[in-house]
C-alpha cells in the first residue's frame, strides 16, 4: 500500500504510560519505522530545553518547589511552546512520534488532587493525536526494570495513583486511545503498533482528509 503523498498531513501519535513503562523506547521504534516512509519528527515532554522547560526540570529534581497548580500550568505551557510547530510539521506532512503529552498532565496532576476538569482545561484546543498508545505495564513487571531514579514523582506511591488516573474513561473519550501490553518483549509489542498504525493509516486515507 502506498503511503500519504507530500500533499496530505502527516500522522501524528502519542505514547502515554508510567515511568518505565517503555515509552521512550517504543516512540523512537516507530519513529524509525515511518522514517522507511517519509519524514518524521520525535518529540517529548516535557522539553526541557525551552525557559518553561528549564523550570519544570528544576522541580523534577527538586531543585525547586512550586504549588501543583503553577507546575500543571507550566507543564501545559510547555506544550503549547511547541504546539504551532506541530502543526506546522504535520501540515508539511512530516510525521510526528511524542512521548508524552497531555494525557500525562492531567493524570499525573489529578493524581496529586487537583480537579480533573481543572487539569484538562489548559491542554485543551492543543493537536489532537491521531492515535495515543498507552503502555500497560503490571506493578510487578515495572518493578524488574532498571530502579527509580530520585526524580519528583518517581515513587511507588505516586505511580500507583497515577495508574489509577490513566483508568478513567474521561481521559480517553474523543481520542484514539489503545491500551497495549507493555510487559511484553520490546519487538512484540512494536510489532502490535506498527500494525495499528497501517490499520489507522488505511482508515483515514479511505476517509479522505485528515483534519487536523
Ligand atoms: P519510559 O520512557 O516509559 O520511562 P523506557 O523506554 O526508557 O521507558 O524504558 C525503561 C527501561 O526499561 C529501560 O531500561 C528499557 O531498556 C527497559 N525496557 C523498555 N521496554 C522494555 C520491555 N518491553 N521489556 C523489558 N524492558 C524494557
Ligand atoms: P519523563 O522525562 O518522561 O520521565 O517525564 C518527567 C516526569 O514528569 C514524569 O514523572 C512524568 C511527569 N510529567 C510529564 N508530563 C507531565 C505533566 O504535564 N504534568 C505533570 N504534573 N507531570 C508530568
Ligand atoms: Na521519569
Ligand atoms: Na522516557
Amino acid at each position: 500500500p502506498s503511503w500519504p503523498t507530500t500533499a496530505s498531513r502527516g500522522m501524528f501519535f502519542v505514547f502515554e504510560g508510567l515511568d518505565r513503562s517503555g515509552k521512550s523506547t517504543q516512540s523512537k521504534l516507530l519513529a524509525k519505522h515511518l522514517e522507511t516512509v517519509g519524514p518524521v519528527k520525535w518529540m517529548c515532554f516535557p522539553n526541557r530545553e525551552t525557559a518553561t522547560g528549564m523550570l519544570i526540570d528544576l522541580y523534577l529534581r527538586k531543585k525547586i518547589d512550586l504549588p501543583d497548580e503553577a507546575i500543571h500550568l507550566l507543564f501545559s505551557a510547555n506544550r503549547w511552546e511547541a504546539s504551532r510547530m506541530i502543526v506546522d510539521e504535520l501540515g508539511r506532512g512530516t510525521h510526528v512520534v511524542c512521548d508524552r503529552y497531555a494525557f500525562s498532565g492531567v493524570a499525573y496532576s489529578a493524581a496529586k488532587g487537583l480537579d480533573f476538569e481543572w487539569c484538562r482545561a489548559p491542554d485543551v484546543g492543543l493537536p489532537t493525536p491521531d492515535g495515543v498508545f498507552y503502555l500497560h505495564v503490571t506493578p510487578s513487571e515495572g518493578a524488574k526494570r532498571s530502579a527509580f531514579g530520585d526524580e519528583r514523582y518517581e515513587n511507588t506511591a505516586m505511580q500507583t495513583r497515577v495508574r489509577e488516573e490513566f483508568k478513567r474513561p474521561a481521559l480517553k473519550e474523543r481520542v484514539a486511545w489503545r491500551d497495549v501490553d507493555g510487559s511484553r518483549e520490546v519487538g512484540v509489542i512494536h510489532d502490535e503498533i506498527k500494525a495499528t498504525v497501517d490499520a489507522i493509516r488505511l482508515a483515514e486515507q479511505e476517509n479522505g482528509h485528515r483534519p487536523i
